[in-house]
């Protein structure tokens, strides 16, 4: 998907929602559980449910290979599903991959040849030749994690280097290997007070914001410095939105959920 087919869908549905599909066996209904791909019944039904108010999916890949092959099969039946029934959803795999150079190459055709994902999460630590084998794919993305919403991201990506927090330095070097039309970052929404800071050194690249909903951070905060003329921001939930309810009328809650969060959102256009 090319960034002004991403601007056209968030400004036509007046969202910039991505709903995280982290299916847990543990949290789905248990009336799913009968079906013979739980997994993916779950998903499906979330997808439904919700994409009206998203422009995006991401599901996380750890959700569904921890089930090993049947969970990998889940994954393809869903990001399947989803780009046969709703081909304008920006399709993130959060796969946090990242290697040397061959390696990332097999990564980047996992994902975008064979799965057919339009963007994958990675991880920038091993450096330049780690990610340039993302960003060598027609409309497709690599999202590269900067600052991370979790606690331990004060480990290293807050450690000053270079006259500045690492993370600005991730910002900064890795923008200048792609383009804003192939490359996004990672910024957590529990770190809104940095968004200015983030923002003078990427004023336009779009952001993935995973750590509202569950994860206690606030949309208004991200959106007081993030938002850009083209908006700039998908912002993620997941667990807030899919395990919104577990009874039987579990995806009705969830569209219900992404309704809202969408609905805040709107108010920015
Ligand atoms: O910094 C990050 N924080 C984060 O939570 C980068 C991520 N990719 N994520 C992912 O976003 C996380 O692994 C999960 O899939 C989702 C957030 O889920 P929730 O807190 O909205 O349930």
């Amino acid at each position: 998907m090319t960034r002004a087919e991403l601007i056209h869908q968030i400004k036509t549905k007046k969202s910039f929602l991505c709903v995280g599909l982290d299916p847990d066996v543990e949290k789905i209904p248990k009336f799913l559980l009968s079906e013979d791909d739980p997994i993916f019944e779950f998903c499906r039904q979330i997808v439904d449910a919700t994409a009206d108010h998203c422009v995006s999916f991401k599901p996380n890949t750890a959700f569904f290979e921890a089930y090993g092959l049947s969970g990998i099969t889940s994954l393809e039946r869903t990001i399947k599903y989803i780009k046969q029934n709703y081909p304008d959803h920006f399709l993130i795999a959060d796969a946090k991959r990242g290697d040397i150079g061959n390696t990332s190459s097999m990564y980047a055709k996992a994902f975008f040849k064979r799965l057919h994902a339009d963007a994958i999460t990675v991880a920038p630590y091993m450096g330049k030749d780690s990610v340039l084998p993302f960003l060598q794919f027609e409309k497709k993305w690599a999202i590269v994690l900067a600052l991370t919403s979790n606690e331990g991201s004060s480990d290293f990506q807050l450690l000053e280097t270079n006259g500045h927090q690492l993370y600005k330095e991730v910002l900064e070097k890795v923008a200048s290997w792609g383009t804003e039309e192939n490359l996004m970052f990672v910024v957590g929404a529990t770190k809104a007070a940095m968004f200015r800071d983030i923002r003078s050194i990427v004023p336009n690249h779009f952001l993935l914001v995973p750590g509202v909903g569950a994860q206690g951070g606030s949309l208004a905060e991200v959106c007081k410095y993030g938002l850009t003329k083209d908006v700039g921001l998908l912002i993620n939930s997941s667990r807030a939105i899919i395990y919104a309810s577990n009874t039987d009328n579990f995806a009705y809650a969830a569209g219900i959920e992404a309704e809202k969060v969408a609905g805040e959102m709107s108010v920015y256009f």
